[in-house]
């Protein structure tokens, strides 16, 4: 019979002195490695207690799918105290992000149609190809300013704007001229403000953000701030396709952007429409521009794998003659690569879920209601589950064997990521435009680590260089 609750392995029973250990040993951007230790001392799931907050931590792929499989139609993840705090401070309403139950469900079918559906997601491939066009013009005249033939840079500003700029595009339909050589200063605020927000959340993250409130701490005000800035500037972009929409200056006959579209559905009340196309400008920058760095990091230190991207992207276009939409159907390493880079580098250090019923992992008895976390960043790096972890291999994702819960990058079923077809395809087309034209090299052979700030970033800035083939 499986064992009770109360046997799990962990330190669970002392949570501020764990919160203060925590603090510490610097665990405020190492949560990763203090997980992946924890998972070598007690084994593949243990219980913790960080401040006020428990949870059941498990590291393998059947005990992920053990989870998800029982997480019903609403499920439900670690709502972000800071981020929830913020909405009830300026009474702004909450978006799929951060709204439960029905209330969730039904927006989130809406949005679905809109967003995730292949019907849908087809047309964003020419609004997705133009930015990644517009890209590799940028870097060409790089090119030709630097005199040496080649462009080297830390290329994490360059791609942040390349992200807002594609979320944009398929959002409201129009372009803001990001990768132009002037950028207007209220789009690179916003972009700022993103950063600062996610770096502002993960010191607040386990302190209850109501006592930060009240202290009025720097970070809660920064915090603030940042979140302003970023309404601020959604409301703008947003307010200007309404208004486009309503003196009838777009014309109907192309796609117009999935803001229009839900309008004009007219299915969800403006502010819910409102708020969940906030979330996604928000959601939509650090996430693909940091995997994307990762992505040309990787394959800039293995020029075999890059190599065999390549050829099989010539060969696509070749044979597609340049449909981006049907060079999409045949260009699995490359997907693989997408996922491999996924796996060494996650956006999102855990997945979680609250169970609803109970649930038996590695023969413990969980009950219902325990938030059980998914270590994603652990699990990527166990050689239990990918031997030779260390290697960066497209390959492993295309080889016989069992894939079941591994690649979960974007999380999983009905709460997982809603950005992710827009994320795959920017970043599909994205690295297709960049191999056709450009060799990737490193300079240094500099070891990159993670840091966590709330999403998994570089500890350092990687420079890259692009080489015209
Ligand atoms: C949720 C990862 C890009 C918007 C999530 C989750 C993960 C994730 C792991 C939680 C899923 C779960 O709990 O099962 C990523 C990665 C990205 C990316 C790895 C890119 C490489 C984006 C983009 C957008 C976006 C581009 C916006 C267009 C969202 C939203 C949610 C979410 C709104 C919450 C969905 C809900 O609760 O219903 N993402 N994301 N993400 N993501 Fe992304
Ligand atoms: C952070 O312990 C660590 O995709 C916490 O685009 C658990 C946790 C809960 C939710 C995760 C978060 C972590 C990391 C960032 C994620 C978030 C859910 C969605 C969000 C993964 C792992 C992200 C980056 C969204 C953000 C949209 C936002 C800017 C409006």
């Amino acid at each position: 019979t499986p064992r009770p609750f109360n046997q799990l392995p962990g330190d669970w029973r002392a949570g501020w002195l764990n919160l203060y250990r925590f603090w510490q040993e610097g665990g405020l951007h190492n949560v990763h490695h203090i997980m992946a230790r924890k998972f070598q001392q007690f084994g593949p799931i243990y219980r913790e207690k960080l401040g006020v907050y428990e949870s059941v931590n498990i590291i393998s792929p059947r005990d992920a799918a053990t989870l998800f499989q029982a997480e019903g139609t609403l499920p439900e993840r670690f709502s972000v105290p800071p981020w929830v705090a913020y909405r009830d401070y300026r009474n702004k309403p909450y978006g799929v992000l951060l709204k439960k139950g029905e209330a969730w469900r039904s927006d989130r079918l809406m949005l679905n149609k809109e967003v995730l559906s292949p019907q849908v997601v087809e047309g964003f491939v020419p609004l997705l190809s133009e930015v990644g066009e517009d890209f590799v013009r940028r870097a060409q005249a790089q090119v030709g300013n630097s005199g040496r033939e080649r462009w080297t840079a830390d290329f994490t500003h360059e791609l942040f704007r390349f992200a807002l700029e594609s979320v944009c595009h398929v959002l409201y339909g129009e372009r803001l001229g990001l990768l132009q050589d002037f950028v207007d200063p209220e789009s690179q605020r916003f972009i700022d403000a993103v950063t600062l927000m996610f770096h502002t959340t993960s010191p607040m993250l386990y302190v209850p953000p109501a006592l930060l409130r009240h202290l009025n701490a720097k970070m809660w005000r920064d915090h603030v701030q940042a979140w302003d800035a970023i309404f601020f500037q959604a409301d703008k972009c947003i307010q200007n396709v309404y208004r486009d929409l309503r003196l009838q200056r777009k014309s109907t006959k192309e796609y117009m952007g999935i803001l229009c579209s839900l309008i004009m559905q007219d299915k969800l009340p403006l502010d819910d429409i409102k708020a969940s196309v906030t979330e996604m400008m928000a959601g939509g920058v650090d996430t693909t521009s940091m995997t994307l760095q990762w992505a040309m990091f990787e394959l800039a230190r293995s020029p075999g794998v890059q190599e065999q991207l390549r050829a099989e992207v010539l060969a696509a276009k070749r044979e597609a003659a340049g449909d981006r939409v049907k060079m999409l159907k045949t260009i699995r390493l490359l997907k693989a690569a997408i996922k491999e880079t996924l796996r060494l580098h996650p956006v999102a250090v855990t997945l979680q879920r609250y169970t609803t019923q109970e649930v038996i992992l590695q023969d413990y008895r969980i009950p219902p209601k325990t938030l059980v976390q998914v270590g994603l960043y652990a699990m990527g790096r166990d050689p239990e589950v990918f031997p030779k972890p260390e290697q960066f291999s497209p390959q492993r994702w295309l080889a016989a064997g069992p894939k079941h819960f591994k690649g979960l990058g974007f999380g999983f079923g009905p709460r997982q990521c809603l950005g992710r077809r827009i994320a795959e395809l920017e970043m599909q087309l994205f690295l297709m435009q960049i191999l056709e034209n450009f060799k990737i090299e490193t300079m240094r052979a500099v070891e990159v680590g993670t840091k966590f700030d709330l999403i998994l970033i570089p500890d350092k800035p990687i420079y890259l260089t692009l080489r015209p083939l």
